[in-house]
């Protein structure tokens, strides 16, 4: 049960009430869109009890006292980039210690050290490096598959979707029916940063700009392939720019449909060239998860990636706004070499009690939210699809 639950609606509205954020609570209540202003409100309000006392309910609205994770895997099939943004650690270049590239069999091989484990997911994602031919990809995508023919590969960023096209030199409609037909399945979230274009050109200037972002991401929608979205917070920007990015991302999904799950992604500041930013606090990452789930009404999943937040917020986060914590990861290089604490995998039966320790009715599912297993099969039943439809 949530630290949250057994509020009738009117203790919910008073309590709101009595925090200056009754009219919030009331438009919820009544499933109206927020506004901007609203999510500045809910940014700038000091009462983070109440802010999360709101995104519980539309939670517990949405999916009940369930929440998701899969067995996964990550492969990051290299560290080499030539983006340069200065918040990543984990970015290479030729040469330089550390830096490397697996052949399509290396990866594949990653893929076939967990044979014995029931993973349906790998999520591959890496740096963008121009001299990788577009034939890399596609034998990256075969060779996986081959290794695992069951397995849901969602791979690329936007970011890296953009660069496999231009090596490719051919439409990127074209190039997603190709890595289709190569086993891609669907396409993670990352890559978007924040949209405002001040923090790119301090931050990121070389990476695509967020209205390319979100073009690639129309694209791979239209193309039929669902994909998350992500916000990198904690860093320098404002929350102005937070609440224009969560609107940015809700209007394209009003479009789309295509986003499953939103992921904010909390700045790691180790071995990175804004180590003198101190990254967000446990609070900071709360309030994003409650923000994420009450403005983004058309999205059906808000993810608590226990990687980067610490399994103990994320269990908080489940009562947050949270209804995912992500999976079993296997190997994580991006937020480890960023200095994350976090261990870089997790059994599965440890992540279903970690659930079940936070209060929550854990549900694994697959990359496209079809349930695998569930501790309640009659509100989740195995096999059917978990709810994707809005608030
Ligand atoms: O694109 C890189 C971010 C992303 C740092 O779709 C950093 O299910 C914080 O997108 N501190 C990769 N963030 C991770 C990602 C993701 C993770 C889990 C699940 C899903 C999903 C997607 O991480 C990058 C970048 O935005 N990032 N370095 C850093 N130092």
């Amino acid at each position: 049960m949530s630290c949250f639950a057994g509020r009738s609606n009117d203790e919910l509205v008073g309590l709101a009430r009595e925090h200056q954020l009754g009219a919030i609570a009331e438009k919820l209540l009544a499933r109206e869109r927020l506004s901007i202003e609203d999510g500045l409100a809910l940014y700038r309000s000091p009462h983070l009890h109440v802010v999360g006392a709101l995104a519980n309910h539309v939670r517990e609205r949405m999916h009940g006292d369930l929440a998701y994770f899969n067995v996964n895997q990550h492969v990051n099939y290299t560290n080499l980039c030539n983006k340069l943004c200065r918040f990543c650690a984990f970015q290479r270049l030729p040469g330089q210690p550390g830096a490397y590239q697996m052949t399509p069999d290396e990866a594949a091989d990653k893929v076939r050290a967990q044979l014995h484990e029931p993973v349906t997911e790998v999520h591959m994602v890496a740096g963008v490096w121009p001299k990788i031919p577009y034939e890399y990809y596609l034998d990256l995508l075969r060779a996986v598959k081959a290794a695992r023919p069951s397995i849901h590969i969602k791979a690329f960023t936007m970011v890296e979707l953009d660069q496999i096209a231009k090596v490719a030199k051919k439409p990127l409609q074209v190039v997603l029916e190709e890595l289709k037909a190569a086993g891609l399945g669907s396409v993670p979230g990352g890559g978007a940063e924040i949209f405002s274009e001040r923090v790119r050109a301090q931050t990121y200037h070389l990476k695509i700009s967020g209205d390319e972002w979100l073009e690639i991401a129309r694209k791979v929608h239209r193309a039929g392939l669902r994909s998350n979205c992500t916000m990198l917070h904690g860093h320098i920007e404002t929350v102005e720019e937070r609440v224009e990015h969560l609107d940015r991302l809700r209007r394209l999904q009003d479009e789309t449909h295509g986003f499953q799950t939103y992921i904010p992604l909390s700045f790691h500041p180790d071995n990175s060239e804004m180590a003198d930013v101190p990254g967000p606090t446990a609070v900071d990452e709360l309030r994003e998860i409650a923000l994420g789930r009450l403005m983004l009404d058309n999205i059906a999943h808000v993810k608590a990636y226990w990687i980067l937040m610490d399994v103990a917020i994320a269990q908080l986060a489940l009562s947050y706004g949270a209804d995912d914590v992500d999976g079993t990861v296997v190997e994580e290089r991006i937020y480890h070499d960023a200095g994350a604490t976090t261990p870089q995998q997790v059994q599965r039966d440890q992540l279903v009690q970690w659930i079940l320790d936070a209060g929550r009715v854990p549900v694994e599912r697959d990359t496209l939210y079809q349930v695998v297993w569930s501790a309640d099969p009659v509100r989740a039943p195995i096999g059917r699809a978990a709810p994707v439809a809005a608030s």
